[in-house]
């Protein structure tokens, strides 16, 4: 007979194995972790690819790839006798860091740049409770700002500068291994901190290492053209672009990123705003992915590199970092939507139709 007591998910059970968690860390869990891998209908043939495949880190609790690192680095602060929690972030990273704090009562203050994060994000870190200071100026003055603030007082600072938190985000890596049996020739993911490229490499070495992989893919990191500083190869002092998760001039793990991209054999390539939302379009549109636009960059780089003759078959996984409700302004602003008014009547809605 079953206790009917479900099994605990989430990363700090499931992966515990490949973390770095003592006996005190406390398992905390909103279900991070165990993302649907999708194979593409559409766009796997448009990029010249034999196999694209979509992981879908928008089915996080939070919506977005950052609650894998998130749930590690809050769990070791708790366990380190950390209250109080702090980021920067243009959105995503102060969600989940919030949603977390709010799980195990802690405080959370987030830092992000004024007018600059998608409704969706805002709303999320005020339903879960965190302290917002909106800061002038952009991301990388806000994590410059939550360094020197939390090196002053007693707060845990939970951006990707914390190895817990690519600790944490390492363990997508190993589930795709997982998923596909082997790891993929190439690895589109957009490139903003640089956290998650920098994790991702992490996991396909240990992958490698462990024998969970026979080979490691070609890390491709794709930023937006007006906030690519790993491109031009020096920082962006007034980064700009739609895809505002990405909005960053200056990334923390700048030499992982570069690292990632030279060791693989890959690339870091940009991609402007109107690719972007040709890639944004086509997920919705002929995939039915509702991403939001800094996750469609790694789609719209493979579409780049791909009609560009760079691809030549093979398997690639695409990372879909974050869900497209979390930025209602962006959608609105890409569709006309056709809507027909009628009564609730078979006759109305037929006329309606035209039919
Ligand atoms: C949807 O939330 O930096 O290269 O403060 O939200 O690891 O930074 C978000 C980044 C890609 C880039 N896709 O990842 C933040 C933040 C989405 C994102 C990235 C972000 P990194």
């Amino acid at each position: 007979m079953s206790t009917g007591a479900p099994q605990p998910r989430g990363l700090l059970y499931r992966w515990a194995s490949v973390l770095p968690l003592t006996e005190r860390t406390p398992r905390i869990t909103l279900g991070e972790g165990d993302t649907p891998l999708v194979r593409s209908a559409a766009i796997e043939k448009l990029c010249g690819l034999d196999e694209l495949w979509f992981k879908l880190e928008s089915c996080n609790p939070t919506g977005s790839f950052k609650d894998r690192g998130m749930v590690v680095a809050v769990a070791r602060a708790i366990e380190g006798g950390a209250r109080a929690l702090m980021c920067a972030s243009t959105g995503n990273t102060s969600a989940s860091a919030a949603a977390y704090a709010a799980k195990c009562g802690l405080e959370c203050f987030v830092l992000v740049p004024g007018g600059k994060v998608a409704a969706g994000k805002m709303a999320q870190a005020v339903a879960y409770g965190s302290h917002i200071i909106e800061v002038e100026g952009n991301f990388d003055d806000a994590l410059n700002a939550a360094r020197a603030l939390t090196a002053k007082h007693p707060v845990a600072l939970v951006n990707s500068v914390n190895p817990d938190r690519i600790q944490g985000q390492k363990t997508a890596a190993y589930e795709i291994c997982e998923s596909l049996g082997d790891a993929p020739d190439i690895l589109a993911i957009p490139v903003g901190n640089a956290g998650n490229i920098t994790a991702y490499w992490k996991g396909f070495l240990e992958c490698a290492e462990t024998a969970r992989a026979s080979l490691h893919p070609k890390m491709f990191g794709f930023q937006a053209a007006g906030a690519a500083p790993l491109v031009a190869g020096q920082p962006v002092a007034e980064p700009q672009t739609i895809a505002t998760a990405i909005r960053i001039g200056k990334p923390a793990s700048w030499a992982g990123a570069t690292g990632a991209r030279d060791e693989s054999g890959g690339r870091i390539d940009a991609v402007t705003d109107d690719e972007i939302l040709e890639a944004y379009r086509l997920l919705a549109g002929k995939e039915g992915l509702f991403v939001e636009p800094a996750s469609a960059a790694s789609v719209a780089g493979l579409l780049k590199v791909g009609r560009a003759g760079g691809i030549r078959g093979g398997r690639a996984v695409a990372i879909l970092t974050g869900n497209g409700l979390k930025d209602p302004d962006t959608a609105t602003s890409q569709y006309t939507p056709k809507i027909t008014k009628a009564v609730a009547s078979v006759e109305s809605v037929e006329r309606a139709l035209g039919w």
